[in-house]
């Protein structure tokens, strides 16, 4: 197969400076059956052109549920972002990575769940011992291809990871580099977002939220109703 675009031929100097050093982070490349076989740049892997020719890599979504009410928490990208900026999508998105050991590991998805406690701390602030990896639900995993403009776009095996935590994030607590605004909605209110043209959504999360989010929400709101709210017995 062809050598992937690298680092040395596109110019990153237009973008936001801490997002520009964010795409030395190394991400771990999968095959189709999501079998590590190396690691590349997080920009390499997001190059469309790298992409078209099978490049892809593991990736985590996290949902994040509030106990009290049971609503979620979305969050809409900040514009700093070279990938999919402005958009609104789920509590928080990344990538386990190939720099930590322990983001390796793929026994009971300890790397991803690792990383989702790492970067809902990094996003939006939310102390890691409140995100325990032993709290995250893991759904299920989906390969999906989505591009973002020209030069970029997504190509993953998309761990989705669901969890309960009692915080209040609000615009002005989380960290500005990564997240615009924040907002927690029922699934009435979140069906209302979709239906207004004036917003915009991450593909990932359309999906996620059409073949799956939907459905899983009903049980988790009548397991709240219950008092007895617990992700971990959803599946
Ligand atoms: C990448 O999210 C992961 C998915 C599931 C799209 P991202 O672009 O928010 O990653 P990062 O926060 O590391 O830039
Ligand atoms: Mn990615």
């Amino acid at each position: 197969t062809a050598t992937p675009t690298n680092l040395a031929t596109i110019d990153l100097s237009a973008y936001d400076v801490e997002q520009s050093r964010l795409m030395d982070e190394r991400c771990i490349v999968v095959d189709e059956n999501d079998r590590a076989i190396g690691a590349l740049d997080k920009k390499t892997c997001h190059l469309m052109e790298n992409i078209n020719k099978g490049l892809l890599h593991r990736a985590f979504s996290a949902f994040l549920f509030r106990p009290s009410d049971g609503k979620l928490l979305l969050q809409q990208r900040a514009s700093e972002k070279i990938t999919f900026p402005d958009m609104w999508t789920n509590t928080c998105c990344s990538h386990p990575l190939d720099d930590f050991e322990e983001e390796k590991i793929e026994e009971e998805q300890k790397g991803v769940r690792v990383a989702a406690s790492r970067k809902l701390e990094h996003e939006l602030n939310i102390p890691q011992s409140l995100t325990p990896i032993d709290k995250f639900q893991y759904l299920t995993r989906i390969h999906y291809l989505a591009p973002s403009n020209g030069l970029w776009g997504e190509h993953e095996v998309d761990y989705i990871l669901f969890i309960t935590a009692d915080v209040d994030v609000t615009s002005s607590s989380v960290n500005p580099n990564e997240v615009r605004d924040v907002k927690y909605v029922n699934k009435a209110e979140l069906q209302a977002m979709f239906e207004d043209p004036a917003n915009s959504f991450t593909p990932w999360f359309k999906l996620i939220a059409r073949d799956f989010l939907f459905g899983w929400w009903d049980e988790l709101l009548a397991r709240a109703d219950n008092g007895k709210l617990d992700a971990k017995s959803l599946v």
